[in-house]
């Protein structure tokens, strides 16, 4: 992996940069994974959630939760010398899924996170990604410690995801972990559009 310049630069030898769309329910760790692997300071935007979400967003497995993404989150990172890939995380609260078109545009690929404490959540967010953003996906199973260790052909099973769809585990905490989830993600999007990145 290429290290950012001092200055948060991109790297002198980067040739490209790809958007990449991050996506996924409430809580699933959409804002965590891009602190933990952005290489510049991450954009986010988010609000400390009011008493309007009780009873809308469920936060039985999220006790520590206090703040929510209104608009986006944004960060950068050099996958290879030549690659960066700009990421964009997008709101997980049902009012703000119509935004996810918009932050489509122009992107690769969607990274589909999800926590399999809450499964159900997941298929509203393919069924969504599919709908409004029709883009080449990857799914990454973000892991709390209270998660069930299902393998991952019950997991792909359950989402009903197409076997050549990568599905992979991570830490959204974990900056190795992340990145490896979204290099499946770039792989798999150069090889559906024939792209070289
Ligand atoms: N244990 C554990 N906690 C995590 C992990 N990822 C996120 N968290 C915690 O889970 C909560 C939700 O994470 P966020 O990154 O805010 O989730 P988000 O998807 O951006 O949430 P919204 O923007 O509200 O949809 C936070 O309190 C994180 O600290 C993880 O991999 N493991
Ligand atoms: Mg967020």
């Amino acid at each position: 992996m290429a290290s950012a310049t001092s200055d948060g630069c991109l790297p002198n030898s980067v040739q490209q940069v790809a958007k990449i769309l991050i996506v996924g329910g409430f809580g699933v760790g959409k804002t965590t994974m891009i602190g933990s692997v952005s290489e510049i300071e991450p954009l986010r935007t988010e609000e400390t959630m009011t008493e309007a979400s009780a009873g809308v967003d469920d936060l039985t497995h999220l006790p520590g939760k206090q703040r929510t993404t209104v608009a986006l989150d944004f960060g950068r990172i050099t996958v290879t010398p030549k690659l960066a890939l700009y990421l964009f995380g997008a709101p997980g609260q049902h009012r703000f899924w119509n935004a996810w078109e918009g932050l489509a545009e122009g992107a690769v690929g969607a990274l589909a996170l999800v926590d399999t404490r809450r499964l159900n959540d997941s298929f509203a967010v393919l069924d969504q990604l599919e709908r409004y953003a029709a883009l080449p996906f990857a799914v990454a199973v973000n892991l709390f410690p209270d998660s069930r260790n299902h393998p991952l052909p019950e997991l792909r099973d359950a989402l009903d995801l197409p076997a050549h769809t990568p599905l992979t585990t991570c830490d959204a905490r974990d900056r190795t972990s992340s990145i490896t989830a979204l290099i499946k993600l770039v792989n798999h999007a150069a090889e559906l559009t024939s792209t070289r990145f």
